[in-house]
């Protein structure tokens, strides 16, 4: 038995065993049934922004091949499926005038899901703005905050008879930091203050939403998801040490705190240069009761103080002995205990814990049919131990999803990184199961046994 298998005894037989996607990776038919443009339809058809000027106009055509990946789903056994709503899809113009066609995949979707055993999970918001808001200010306009929450209760009138569990924003640090600071996502802005405001009105929304759905169905488990990344100074000096503080603020505090806390970190200003909005009454909204935290967990930093004259951000040093995945992130699982950990002992109102992504891309090749990804196997197996052990020291994990069900669209990378345990031949659409299917298949066979 290896150690991850003695490990299995600690999760309970409601821990939700999942696989997770995104609408704008996955779906493709950009322009079918009435979808509206969303800001990365945009993007990535502007020359230089991904690589190889790929876009998602077909991706893996999940939109018509969903029963076929859904089936592929049964077979892999997961008890839980995250996927995101395409909000271009629901309002073609952001708000108001609602498309029938695009609900109904959704509807389609969740009862093919329910068919097969597997409960779904929707995230509302993975990055996919419907360009008419983008034009109206994105989410540097407050009034986008309130068409997301009209949104969020239109989805969970529709669905919450058979969804149960929301997810109002995808790592909100994303939407602001790349979208709006270094402008390496949509809609590609590249502006300390569009940033710091587009956090700000993207965690209103996140509150807002969460009330409207609340009072739609008084059932509806809602929560947000955060990608977190662990940062340990690279040594006791006191300069790392304080770099490392700042670090923390930036890749954790400047959206934890004000969630969980309704403040933003003091030192938010001095790594932005600039203020968040200060609006009377907002962070009391910001703060709302959650049903769970959902985390996205890739990695951790080691952090040492900038050299003289450089930016104000730290550096993150990785050394040579490090594992690193084909996205050069070095491979820490233990950060992920840490992170788990400290958490639920720094934040006294902090729900529980759902890990809504984790996973690897590698270099993967294509052998006789077969692709034998070991490295990835070894990466998911040090993870999902290491969710383990943060359990073994009481912390309340609700489930782990992994990321991603199949290869995908990766952003501004195009096709070049794959982080499924299914292959997708971007040709054909072939799919194929990696070893890591199997492997995750025979886990998850045994921790429900
Ligand atoms: O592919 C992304 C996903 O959309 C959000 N979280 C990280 C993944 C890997 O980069």
């Amino acid at each position: 038995m290896t150690t991850l298998e003695k490990k299995l005894k600690l999760f309970p037989p409601t821990f939700q065993w999942g696989v997770a996607s995104s609408a704008y990776q996955v779906e493709g038919a950009v322009t079918e049934d009435g979808k509206g443009p969303s800001i990365w339809d945009i993007f990535s058809h502007t020359p230089g922004k991904t690589s190889q000027g790929e876009n998602g106009d077909i991706a893996c055509d999940h939109y018509h091949r969903y029963s076929e990946d859904l089936s592929l789903m049964k077979n892999l056994g997961v008890t839980h499926y995250r996927f995101s709503v395409s909000w271009p899809r629901i309002f073609p113009d952001g708000r108001q005038r609602m498309n029938v066609k695009g609900l109904g995949f959704y509807g389609r979707m969740v009862d093919t899901l329910l068919s097969h055993n597997i409960t779904p999970i929707i995230t509302l918001y993975h990055w996919d703005l419907p360009l008419a808001l983008q034009e109206q200010g994105g989410w540097q306009n407050r009034d986008t905050a309130h068409a997301f929450a009209d949104y969020a209760e239109t989805m969970v009138s529709a669905l919450g008879d058979r969804v149960k569990q929301w997810i109002t924003h995808n790592e909100p640090w994303c939407t602001a930091y790349l979208g709006h600071f270094s402008g390496e996502h949509a809609p590609g802005i590249k502006n300390a203050q569009a940033a710091v405001d587009a956090a700000h009105y993207v965690l209103l929304s996140h509150a807002l939403s969460t009330m409207a759905m609340r009072a739609t169905r008084s059932d509806a488990k809602i929560g947000i998801t955060l990608n977190l990344s662990p940062v340990y100074p690279k040594d006791h000096s006191q300069e790392n040490q304080k770099a490392a503080g700042l670090q923390d603020v930036f890749n954790n505090r400047w959206f934890l705190d004000p969630l969980f806390k309704g403040e933003y970190p003091d030192e938010l200003p001095t790594i932005f240069g600039v203020n968040p909005p200060d609006i009377a009454g907002d962070m009391e909204i910001i703060r709302q009761p959650l049903d769970f935290l959902g985390i996205n967990y890739y990695s951790a930093q080691v952090i040492a103080a900038p050299v003289r004259d450089q930016a104000p951000w730290p550096v993150v040093h990785i050394t040579s002995k490090d594992r690193v995945t084909a996205m050069g992130w070095p491979v820490i699982p233990e950060g992920l205990s840490k992170l788990l950990v400290d958490l639920s002992t720094h934040y006294q109102d902090i729900p529980p814990f759902i890990i809504t992504e984790n996973g690897a891309a590698y270099e993967d090749v294509v052998e006789d049919g077969k692709i034998h990804d070991t490295e990835r196997i070894l990466y998911l197996s040090d993870h999902i131990a290491a969710v383990a052990d943060a359990m073994a020291q009481d912390v309340n994990i609700q489930g782990y999803y992994l990321w991603s069900f199949m290869d995908n669209f990766e952003w501004a990378l195009g096709y070049s990184k794959r982080f499924g345990i299914v292959h997708v031949n971007y040709s054909t659409q072939e799919r194929t199961l990696k070893d890591s299917f199997l492997w995750y298949r025979h886990l998850i066979k045994k921790a429900l046994s």
